[in-house]
């Protein structure tokens, strides 16, 4: 492992038409770190994660590997359960349900189009479904504006993609995605994440970017069931409180193109703290399945047993 990558990354075409996405398309991308393809997950599957989630929240055969998440501020309710309290399951990579999602076709080849080519072997590095229950009125349900890559020890970032799909409308009344067109380039780089200070508490590793600057033009997504967006990790990104009564979901999968991606070491960078403090999720998770927590777990060795190829042989993450 080394700091940064020694490879010559093949370039992106940002020139043609790719497999499903139009020269436009791609353009877009590639401009603005995002872009929405509408109808993209069929409801009979976005039905299909929703049931197993649920199963999750009940406790039903959840994996070693998997976190389930409560909202801060209902964490230690004995009277909120289930899917009222749920606001995350992460790590699903080895769920035979969900991760049927990081297989759907229409979705990795987008991805491919988007960081590869139709050859590309994809690796699933991170992967959640996040639920937001209607807010208790602590503001907890907002996730803060941040840029993904904070959380990943693997580049070059042009060639790692999240896609978010919509498992119900998402609007801005119960706490869509909101975008900063452009971020992912301007200024380009990875900024500093800290907490926010927010009076009513953060959930676990949300961080926020230090010093976020509210005056930059922002866009909040609205997305049908099915609708997803596919977006570049450095693109500076959050979502608002639900203020309904209802759930929203959404199901996302962070891919990364196996045959460039290597890992970094991201000791004594901004990114050691969030490293830290996933570290000690997944101990905590050892321990909650009886294993031995005094375990030296290294940050990428995390992240190598978390991957999944999705298409192709695993090659270097
Ligand atoms: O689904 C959301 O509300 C935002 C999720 C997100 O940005 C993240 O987990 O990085």
């Amino acid at each position: 492992m080394s700091a940064e990558p020694h490879v010559e990354n093949p370039p992106l075409d940002w020139q043609h038409e790719g497999h499903i996405l139009s020269a436009e398309q791609k353009k877009f991308y590639r401009e603005n770190g995002y872009i929405v393809i509408k109808n993209c997950v069929p409801k009979y599957e976005l039905e299909k994660y929703r049931q197993r989630f649920q199963d999750l929240c009940e406790g039903k055969n959840v994996l070693r590997d998997m976190t389930v998440m409560k909202d801060i501020s209902i964490a230690n309710s004995e009277y909120v359960q289930g899917e009222k309290a749920v606001t995350k399951v992460q790590d699903f990579n080895r769920d035979p349900v969900l991760f049927d999602y990081c297989k759907y076709p229409a979705v990795v080849d987008v991805v491919k189009d988007l960081i590869g080519t139709p050859k590309s072997n994809l690796v699933a590095m991170h992967t959640m479904l996040i639920n937001k229950p209607p807010d208790s009125g602590k503001l907890t349900s907002r996730h803060p504006m941040h840029q993904d890559l904070h959380y990943f020890p693997f580049r070059p970032a042009d060639y790692i993609c999240c896609a978010w799909t919509a498992m119900e409308w998402i609007h801005r009344g119960n706490g869509c995605l909101v975008v900063v067109p452009g971020s992912h380039r301007d200024p380009g780089r990875l900024l500093e994440h800290e907490y926010p200070k927010w009076e009513g508490g953060v959930n676990k590793a949300y961080y926020g970017i230090q010093n976020y600057d509210s005056s930059m033009p922002r866009l909040h997504v609205e997305m049908q069931a099915g609708d997803t967006v596919f977006f570049h990790p450095l693109l500076i990104h959050g979502s608002g409180a639900n203020r309904t009564d209802g759930f929203r979901k959404a199901i996302s999968c962070h891919y990364a193109n196996d045959d460039v991606c290597r890992y970094v070491n991201i000791e004594g960078t901004m990114q050691e703290e969030a490293s830290r403090e996933i570290i000690e999720i997944a101990k905590k998770r050892l321990r909650k399945f009886g294993q031995a927590d005094d375990v030296d777990l290294n940050f990428s060795d995390l992240w190598r047993v978390r991957a999944r190829a999705v298409n192709g042989k695993r090659a270097n993450l």
